[in-house]
């Protein structure tokens, strides 16, 4: 059995880690960078490790030096959280050739769906419905407008090493579309090192549903129902629930087919999300999956009562999953939001600094995730979330109630916070009646005055 594990991460994550572990009388290594000595991860785990530099690519992407500390501390194994290493292939299969498990699917799994055409055709090829567009990358100009015409404007040009909305242009004609094109390879070579570029038919305010997969190594793979993820600014999503007020129970059931079928086919083991589009009539389409546990997992675990997290560690452990795809009940609606050190007013810019008082909610049907305290000092050198806020009761009406009296309990002091948002968006009659598309956030923005989310 796994005795120890180092986190390969910080903030609320490598807390949840933490208390995993704790349960599961699993020891904890923490690695921390020199802006996180004060953080409540390296002071609750049972060991800790300074990386490095206050900059991310001096210390949490520093592999080596993570790969030491877990080499010095003697872990078995090596929780990646999200962002940072999580999805880094290679980093998956040094852990697997040092003889450390890595908490999360296999490398080769990783790298097919990190590609996000490979991805594509893999799940196209075992039935999963994919966005019409180019079959694999285009390889010129001359080519991608004609593949572009076929398909019809307006289409999108995505980064086939993209994914989470980065490096993705619009063209709504052939004049725009040669513009873009090359605009989306240039985007794509300097953010990736790879201009790989590849074009779908552009869908109109999708909602942008996601479901939850967990896989043994024995081969059984369940889904854990969707999460909607629609309201989002920029490609940051601010809340996320479930179930998504907007799938009817035969939708349901054909996109959890298909995700299954789709992780299937990446021979995937461990937690991942299959990641639909989801248009006005209904129709679904794959886009990509995440080969990590997400922001937004907690969710999933207030609907259904599994532990992720220790789900993926029993699953890294080589044991079967202990229940089946029909011993899992949806009995719970969840929502979270999440608590950004931002100010919505000026444009979400960044609000690090000091917190005054920290008071968080609870009572009934209320979770909070959260790595801050009174007196935390948040480092301006990561992202600005500094927890999550989830609600879950038996009906959406109550967990939208709940979501509103938790937020009107929570106090922090000292910096601005997305807190004064969620509350105008828990009262906006859109929301209410569960017709948020992806287009919700800047529609919300322009039509209510800042002082009512401030
Ligand atoms: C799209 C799309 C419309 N049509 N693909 C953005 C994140 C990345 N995972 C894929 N994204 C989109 N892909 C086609 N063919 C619209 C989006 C999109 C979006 C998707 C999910 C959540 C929020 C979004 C916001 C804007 C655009």
């Amino acid at each position: 059995m796994i005795q120890k594990i180092l986190i390969a991460n910080r903030g609320e994550i490598a807390l949840r880690i933490v208390r995993a572990c704790r349960e599961l009388g699993i020891k904890t290594l923490a690695v921390y960078s020199e802006a996180d000595v004060q953080s409540l991860h390296v002071q609750l785990a049972d060991e800790a490790i300074c990386i490095g530099g206050p900059k991310s690519a001096d210390s949490y992407l520093r592999a080596d030096r993570i790969i030491s500390a877990a080499e010095i501390a003697d872990v078995d194994a090596i929780h990646p959280g999200y962002g940072f290493l999580s999805e880094n292939a290679k980093f998956a299969e040094q852990c697997e050739s040092c003889n450390i498990k890595f908490i999360g699917p296999k490398y080769k799994s990783i790298k097919m769906m990190g590609d996000k055409a490979v991805a594509k055709d893999t799940v196209k090829k075992a039935g999963v419905p994919i966005v019409p567009g180019s079959d694999g990358p285009v390889e010129n100009e001359t080519e991608a407008v004609k593949v572009a015409r076929k398909i019809g404007y307006p289409v999108i040009i995505k980064a086939v090493a993209g994914g989470g909305g980065r490096g993705m242009r619009i063209a709504h004609n052939d004049i725009s579309f040669a513009k873009e094109y090359h605009v989306a390879r240039n985007e794509a070579e300097k953010a990736f090192g790879n201009g790989a570029v590849y074009i779908e038919r552009y869908i109109e305010k999708p909602r942008h549903i996601e479901f939850q997969i967990l896989a043994d190594s024995h081969g059984k793979v369940l889904h854990l129902g969707e999460r909607d993820c629609s309201v989002q600014r920029r490609h940051q999503k601010l809340i996320e629930e479930s179930p998504s007020p907007f799938l009817t129970s035969d939708l349901r059931k054909k996109m959890g087919k298909a995700a299954i079928r789709a992780a299937e086919a990446a021979a995937y083991e461990n937690a991942g999300t299959i990641e639909f589009l989801v248009d006005a009539k209904g129709n679904f389409y794959f886009i990509e999956m995440n080969t990590r546990i997400q922001v937004e997992h907690p969710v999933t675990e207030e609907c259904t009562g599994i532990d992720l997290i220790k789900q993926q560690i029993l699953v890294a452990n080589g044991e079967k999953l202990s229940f089946d795809q029909g011993d899992i009940k949806f009995e719970k609606h969840a929502i979270e939001c999440r608590i950004n050190a931002e100010d919505p007013a000026r444009n979400f810019a960044p609000s690090p600094g000091t917190i005054g008082l920290y008071y968080a909610p609870g009572g009934h049907g209320v979770r909070v995730d959260s790595h801050a305290y009174s007196g935390y000092v948040i480092p301006s050198h990561y992202d600005s979330m500094i927890g999550k806020l989830i609600c879950f009761g038996t009906t959406r009406k109550v967990a939208l109630e709940r979501t509103y009296r938790a937020l009107s309990e929570y106090i922090i002091r000292g910096i601005k916070t997305t807190i004064p948002l969620h509350k105008a968006i828990m009262s906006d009659p859109v929301f209410i009646e569960g017709k948020a598309t992806t287009a919700y956030m800047e529609d919300f923005m322009s039509r209510t005055p800042p002082d009512l989310f401030s």
